[in-house]
């Protein structure tokens, strides 16, 4: 199959799904397409059956802003008609969907039936979707596309609730590498971290403030007191800066490492014992199956799409939003205790087994191949 992927470029988890998902189709055989104003974070080397196209904008006095939906809407139609993809899949409903069903509707026109599936990723149904300044597109855009996913069933119930949702909507969750993740001891590099053998709790984000990374230094704040630990934040974003400041607050600045945005977060994980992940709004956490794969349990929130992954009492510990305590009581029952530690380690190990690259690809290829006949059928 020929196909067009559309999605932001950067660290977020919707790009790197996306990414990784092209890359997955690609090594299957499909030719793969991406369609974004950067090149994907994650898309570092060459590989066979992968294209990149950036989509420029015209820069002119009049724009504010310059128009970018229409911009990529005017590259996917090019894309479609000159390298006949067969089907486009957009990640991230805003403004990709709409995007999208502008090209759609374009490439009708001429005779050209380009089946479009949308994956709402969360905050684009959460937060920024729900806002009245986007609400009524991202609903209509849902409602135009051929196939619509959600990576998880809590964000397919929480799109239906607060959107009136006239097609399907099949859930098809975040898949990593597993392999990718498998731990691999790296005895210098905890050194360098912990030199005296402390425990080690991460976490990873954008930083942005739904991640609530005040409540991951909160709570270390108090694991600290009880066991000897370091806390290692990877990525960056727009908390970062007070993050520093708070840290400097507290007097925990040589035990919290601000490790910034990260290629390998794999190296990482591996020398970590803890993850934590206290957000306001995920619709999976991508993060805490990142974890979990390299065997670290996660202490979260039970918000969102959460606990379809992070298991209460077998994987890892759930609290309340902004329970920080209650997430540093448990993760000191787990460091205290080595044998728990273990298990829930493998328990860790084990449920991310079920989001494997080899289980999660041939959904969203079924999906493809579903809109391909549909769309035959109606020609
Ligand atoms: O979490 C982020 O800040 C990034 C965001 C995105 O849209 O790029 O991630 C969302 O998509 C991921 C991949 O599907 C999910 O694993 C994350 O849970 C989800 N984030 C939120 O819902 C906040």
């Amino acid at each position: 199959m020929k196909i067009g992927i559309v999605c932001y470029p950067t660290f977020g988890g919707s790009g790197v799904l996306a990414t990784e998902l092209g890359i997955a189709l690609a090594n299957k055989g499909h030719q793969v397409h991406f369609i974004t104003y950067q090149k994907p974070a994650r898309l570092f080397s060459f590989h066979k059956n992968i294209y990149f196209h950036e989509v420029g904008s015209f820069e002119y006095p009049l724009f504010e802003f310059a128009p970018y939906e229409t911009a990529l809407a005017s590259r996917m139609v090019d894309i479609a008609i000159h390298e006949k993809l067969d089907i486009i899949h957009v990640h991230y409903a805003i403004p990709h969907a709409a995007a999208a069903y502008m090209a759609k509707q374009i490439l009708r026109r001429k005779g050209i039936h380009l089946p479009i599936v949308t994956t709402l990723h969360g905050t684009d149904i959460t937060l920024v979707g729900l806002d009245a300044a986007y609400a009524p597109v991202v609903e209509f855009s849902i409602n135009e596309s051929d196939a619509v996913t959600s990576v998880s069933q809590s964000l397919r119930k929480q799109t239906i609730d607060h959107f009136e949702i006239s097609r399907e909507i099949d859930v098809v969750y975040n898949f990593i590498d597993l392999e990718k993740f498998e731990r691999k001891e790296n005895l210098d590099f905890k050194k360098q971290i912990a030199p005296q053998g402390q425990f080690i709790i991460s976490h990873t984000s954008n930083f942005r403030k739904l991640k609530r990374v005040e409540d991951v230094i909160r709570a270390f704040e108090e694991i600290y007191r009880k066991v000897p630990s370091k806390l290692l934040l990877v990525g960056d974003g727009p908390e970062r800066t007070a993050m520093e400041a708070l840290c400097r607050q507290i007097g925990l600045c040589d035990e919290i490492v601000f490790l910034g945005k990260q290629d390998a977060v794999e190296n990482i994980l591996s020398i970590s014992d803890l993850f934590l992940l206290p957000s306001q709004h995920e619709s999976f956490g991508l993060a805490a199956l990142e974890a979990m794969a390299s065997r670290v349990p996660v202490i979260s929130s039970n918000i969102g799409g959460i606990p379809e992954v992070n298991i209460e009492g077998e994987t890892g510990f759930l609290f309340e939003v902004g329970d920080f305590k209650g997430m540093a009581g448990k993760s000191v029952l787990l460091l205290e205790n080595p044998e728990l530690l273990e298990k829930f380690r493998n328990n860790a190990w084990k449920k991310s087994r079920e989001f494997s690259k080899a289980t999660i690809i041939p959904q969203y290829e079924a999906i493809y191949e579903r809109c391909l006949k549909s769309s035959l059928a109606h020609q």
